[in-house]
């Protein structure tokens, strides 16, 4: 990596926050997201189908994505613990949907399932399949659904797959790139202006994309505000 790499990395993600004219991330924006994870953090629940869901009483946030990209620990990152949700070296780790109460009874991040894993039985890949599906088709108190990407990888068939479903079921959500600590600020602006185009032609993605890195702590806070003002 070049010397200068860390500083040409520095300057796109200020691009992305600080000089982003269609979205404010200034002091107070942030402020309100530290405050919201300042708030104790509970794991509740894993469910693997309808019937054991929590009770639907508060706003949620779910987190998908490919097995291996990250969810968890982005998750462990924004709520600022450290082994909140388990993370793992061996993808499909996470198999039902686990929740976790922010604050007493504010909301609720939602871990899935990642799609993808290659060593899943087809029979568990239906059966998460059509938890997720109903899941985000029957919640009421679903707000948004973030949809994280490796950064090295861009959006995959996979990932164009899960942008389908989602636009049928016409849920809001959001790409986050995760693991940005891996890779060169030149791939880092390719590839955000990849995903950015992609964003635009699916009607329900949101047109803000979260550049993140639950290691270096890179977006955590920004990704907090922008948390915090949609619950
Ligand atoms: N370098 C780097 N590695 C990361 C980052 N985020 C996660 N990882 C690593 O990627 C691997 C997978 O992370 P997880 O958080 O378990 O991924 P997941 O999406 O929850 O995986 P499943 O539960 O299997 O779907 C782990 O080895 C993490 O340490 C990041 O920002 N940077
Ligand atoms: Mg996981």
């Amino acid at each position: 990596m070049a010397n200068n790499e860390p500083n040409e990395q520095a300057k796109i993600i200020e691009t992305n926050y600080l000089k982003n004219l269609d979205f404010d991330f200034s002091g107070e924006v942030i402020r309100k997201g530290k405050i919201l994870f300042s708030k104790p953090v509970k794991f509740i629940a894993a469910s693997n189908n309808m019937k054991s869901l929590p009770e639907e009483n508060i706003p949620e946030v779910a987190i998908a994505g490919r097995s291996n990209v990250g969810k968890s620990s982005l998750i462990n990152s924004i709520t600022g613990r450290k082994f909140i949700a388990r993370t793992s070296q061996n993808p499909g780790r996470t198999q039902q949907l686990n929740f976790f109460e922010v604050g007493e009874k504010i909301f609720r991040l939602v871990d899935f399932p990642g799609f993808g894993y290659a060593k899943a039985s087809k029979a568990s890949i239906q059966s998460w399949n059509r938890l997720i599906k109903s899941y985000i088709k029957y919640r009421f108190t679903l707000k948004r659904v973030l949809l994280l990407i490796d950064s090295r990888r861009g959006i995959t068939i996979l990932d164009k797959d899960a942008m389908n479903t989602f636009n049928k079921l016409a849920v809001s959500y959001q790409v986050i790139l995760t693991k940005v600590d891996k890779i060169k600020a030149k791939e880092l602006q390719f590839i955000i202006e990849k995903v950015k185009d992609e964003c635009n032609v699916n009607p329900a993605a949101h047109p803000f994309v979260h550049l993140t890195s639950s290691v270096k702590g890179i977006g955590i806070d920004f990704l907090r505000a922008d948390i915090a003002r949609l619950i």
